[in-house]
């Protein structure tokens, strides 16, 4: 079965920035998000904002529900995410071969991937 999200394919760029977004947000270092990455380390437990920023992540990326976000997950809801956004108008694409703009749609996609970890990036940091 294969879901939108599979025909985006991610190039080497944006795998190595979302795997150093990854390991920005696991702050314990054991290559799962859970809870503990947002809770204090002194206490081991999360504060208001921390309960937030962890929950709006489970509710973008855990797909089994584990309420764990392993890497191939986070990888998936990013697709997920390009995958679900309504694209602008295919403008200037006469002419091109369909593999020309098949490649034109990949970069585009890379791109907004980009763009959400970037969103991401400043919600979680704020
Ligand atoms: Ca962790
Ligand atoms: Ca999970």
């Amino acid at each position: 079965m294969s879901s939108p999200a599979d025909f985006i394919i991610l190039s080497d760029e944006t795998v190595t920035m979302l795997r150093e977004l990854f390991s920005a947000l696991d702050q314990d270092g054991d290559a799962v998000l859970t809870a503990n990455d947002f809770s204090s380390p002194f206490n081991g437990r999360m504060n208001d904002v921390g309960r937030q920023k962890f929950i709006m992540l489970l509710e973008n990326f855990d797909q089994d529900g584990d309420d764990c976000i392993e890497f191939p997950e986070f990888i998936y809801g990013f697709k997920a995410m390009a995958a679900n956004t309504a694209a602008p108008t295919l403008l200037g694409v006469e002419g091109l071969t369909y593999g020309e703009i098949i490649a034109k749609l990949q970069i585009a996609a890379n791109e907004l991937i980009f763009e959400f970890a970037q969103e991401l990036f400043q919600a979680i940091s704020s």
